[in-house]
């Protein structure tokens, strides 16, 4: 019996290690959800910590980081109705929602329309921002100052602005610019489902360096009358190395732009976006937009519109060149318009609504393994991953448009190899539990 009994344990044990063998790699592969993305920035090590509960003390707090800075402010769930705009001048300071629930904790001002022009005006370098909701003013969320480098806005649902939601400025023959900032996982929107004027936008970067802004969502960024809107995501003023990539825009009258007019962008890449018009006409309008810009990259975004606009991507003007666009999966035209050149490469433009898997709701995974898409798209250095961070290639070759599509084969599923190996671990556990159960008796 005993004998017996040791080696039950020892081929339980293997069980049990086949189990974990099989099993963790299919948890570990599963696709990656946007919404675990969403994590608490973590204070730092060194500097100062507090944490504020009403107005009054975030305003204390604030002019204390001020002084020295390097200070991070822990805000507790709870409505903060600001008198006035909070300027932050000290360097490293970081506010942050305390819990991580971004829409526990709110910062507004007085409406759209109302006196209080921003939540944060920032002149200090190292500034970041998170776990928040930031609403109700009638300028800029975030405004930077000139040369304000590494900044880091992160998880923060921002609504209801007067202008645009995060705004970075230039000066005309200042050489200063702002430099290596960060903005991800954060929702930019207007409740109505459309701005307040034409003069509005997502995050509008002038002569901004080396800046990223990834995995947000961009809803409703549309004008109500007169012109359109800015883009959701707008480079321009000389911006150089901008990197766009797993962005969602939807119903916005420009997605993403680089330069406009004479203001232009050097480099950058806009990549693995997805972009979603529905058939409201409005102000609508382009969906990657390059002006006065030279050698960007704009590769594996996909792009659907449902109103009348007629071209997906455009690159405009003589001073456009060296672009580069490859991999894109649009139902409208890429274009070059007045003069730009560029090379186009492997791009689709006749995607049809039955190839993703809800357009209405913005939702531009492949429904199915197209074989207009599936393994269509030509390798480009740096191209590791698409819009759900998911590796790439799967199968034999890179997927056009955002999402590189799991097929049946590669999605971790349990066969009946790792099925009997589950079954027979659960039988151990069983049989050893009973085994427990009866030495007590
Ligand atoms: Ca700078
Ligand atoms: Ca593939
Ligand atoms: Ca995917």
């Amino acid at each position: 019996m005993h004998h017996f009994h040791q080696n039950g344990r020892k081929s339980g044990l293997v069980i049990v290690c086949l189990m974990l063998i099989y099993l963790v790699p299919v948890v570990l592969a599963g696709p990656a959800d946007r919404s675990d993305k969403t994590q608490r920035t973590e204070s730092t090590s060194s500097g100062r910590a507090i944490t504020v509960t009403n107005v009054a003390e975030l305003i204390t707090a604030v002019d204390q980081a001020n002084s020295g800075g390097d200070t991070t402010i822990f805000v507790a769930d709870g409505l903060y109705t600001l008198p006035d705009m909070l300027i932050i001048t000290g360097p490293d300071v970081t506010i942050s929602g305390a819990s991580g629930n971004r829409e526990a904790v709110i910062l507004e001002g007085a409406g759209m329309w109302g006196a209080v022009t921003h939540i944060f005006n920032v002149s200090g370098s190292g500034f970041t921002v998170s776990d928040m909701t930031l609403r109700q003013i009638s300028q800029h969320a975030i405004q930077l100052q000139l040369d304000v480098d590494d900044v880091v806005i992160r998880n923060l649902h921002i609504l209801d602005t007067g202008e645009q939601m995060v705004k970075i400025p230039y000066q005309a023959g200042n050489p200063a610019s702002c430099d290596n900032g960060l903005m991800e996982l954060c929702l930019l929107e207007y409740s109505a489902g459309i701005g307040p004027q034409y003069y509005i936008g997502g995050i509008d970067g002038h002569f901004a360096k080396n800046w990223i802004v990834r995995d947000n969502v961009f809803h409703s960024i549309r004008s109500p009358a007169d012109d359109l809107a800015e883009h959701a995501i707008h480079f321009w003023s000389n911006s150089e190395n901008t990197l766009v990539e797993r962005n969602l825009i939807i119903n916005c009258d420009r997605g993403i732009g680089f330069g406009l007019g004479g203001q232009g962008h050097i480099g950058g890449i806009i990549r693995n976006n997805m972009i979603y018009h529905d058939s409201s006409e409005g102000f609508a309008d382009v969906g990657i937009g390059l002006e006065t810009t030279t050698g960007a990259q704009v590769y594996n975004n996909t792009i659907y519109f449902e109103n009348s606009y007629p071209n997906a991507i455009e690159y405009r003007f003589p001073a456009t060149t060296g672009i580069y666009l490859a991999n894109n999966l649009t139902n409208r035209a890429i274009v070059a318009r007045d003069g730009a050149t560029g090379t186009e490469q492997a791009n689709l433009t006749s995607a049809s609504s039955d190839w993703f898997v809800q357009i209405n709701s913005g939702d531009l995974h492949l429904s199915e393994a197209r074989p207009e898409v599936v393994d269509q798209g030509v390798s480009i250095i740096g191209l590791n991953n698409d819009f759900d961070q998911d590796i790439r290639p799967q199968g034999p070759g890179i997927d056009l448009g955002a999402d590189e599509f799991l097929s049946p084969q590669t999605v971790p599923a349990l066969g009946p190899v790792n099925m009997f190996i589950l079954c027979a671990g659960l039988a151990f556990l069983i049989q050893r539990a009973l085994i427990h159960r009866m030495n007590i008796l």
